[in-house]
């Protein structure tokens, strides 16, 4: 039987999931909407170049640009995923948003009842902005008419350890399913503007999957434009932990990876030293010395 979603004012504690709501202060999330507004998201493909060809995929696009920081992981390679899929995952990214490292410091004793005595020195160093919202279309008189993406599709997020989550925006409906019946959900909760989300363990993170089935409209917090024709209206980071020997630069990706995600690099690159020497670094000299 489908559960009732839960309204998101309360705090919920189950093993394996933690919901806070109103833990990101105001001014922290007017401050964290400005630098978020600054980035550059990318729409990413899962397939890319001869691999879509190869595969006969199309390019199929993500539901909502994203950014990540710490470690990019390009949808088109595959996304890390332990213990079978490890290299060739990360890219070293720019590093983690001072906002960001305060926030985390502030929820490290609730992470830290997430975490088993072996994750306990592993702390999130890298996170995935999801910007949620409508593409701006137009059709054969030039009237916009947007198109609601604001969804993410179930998956589970394969890095060791609990993910911790965090929400600026609409409220999100937000659920757990497990695979095998999808349409009747575990666990399904309005996630609030400002309100974190811990998922760990057996449970909720590595048997459930989860997935966000719908944004709500409104204009209360005001979000920043990030990209010309999206209207966006939820932001969620999600920070996950990557071993640091798996993080990579792009001249130590092999020739076939490089080749795969150098189209975004070059993107990221023309608002990111960051990416800019990364891909300088790739580049073969032009003239011998
Ligand atoms: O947007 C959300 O709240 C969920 C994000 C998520 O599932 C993820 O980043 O893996």
């Amino acid at each position: 039987m489908a559960v009732e979603p839960l309204r998101g004012t309360e705090p919920i504690e189950n093993p394996g999931f933690s919901y806070l709501p109103r833990f990101i202060t105001e001014a922290e999330s007017e401050a964290l909407l400005q630098y978020f507004g600054s980035l550059k998201p990318l729409w990413e493909s899962r397939y890319v170049g001869d691999r879509a060809t190869r595969e006969g995929q199309g390019s199929r696009r993500l539901t909502r640009p994203v950014y990540w920081l710490g470690a990019w992981q390009f949808a088109c390679l595959g996304y890390y995923s332990a213990p079978n899929h490890l290299e060739e995952k990360c890219l070293r990214a720019e590093p983690m948003a001072p906002g960001l490292v305060s926030i985390l410091e502030r929820l490290a004793p609730k992470l830290a009842e997430h975490q088993t005595a072996e994750e306990r020195g592993q702390q999130p160093n890298t996170c995935l902005i999801n910007y949620y919202g409508s593409e701006l279309t137009r059709d054969a008189k030039g009237r916009v008419q947007p198109v609601d993406l604001a969804r993410l599709k179930m998956h589970r997020d394969g890095e060791p350890g609990p993910v911790v989550m965090f929400s600026l925006g609409q409220p999100a409906l937000f659920e757990f399913v497990d695979g095998a019946k999808p349409e009747t959900p575990e666990l399904s909760v309005w996630l609030a503007n400002r309100s974190v989300v811990i998922l760990s363990g057996p449970h909720y993170k590595d048997s459930l999957y989860h997935r966000v089935v719908r944004v709500r409209h409104g204009d209360s917090p005001v979000m920043p434009t990030v990209l010309d024709d999206f209207r966006l209206r939820r932001i969620s980071v999600s920070f996950r932990f990557v071993p640091e020997e798996h993080i990579k630069s792009l001249r130590e990706f092999s020739a076939d990876a490089q080749a795969q995600v150098r189209g975004y690099v070059a993107q990221l690159a023309a608002s990111s030293p960051h990416f800019e020497a990364e891909l300088n670094g790739t580049q073969l000299p032009t003239r011998l010395p």
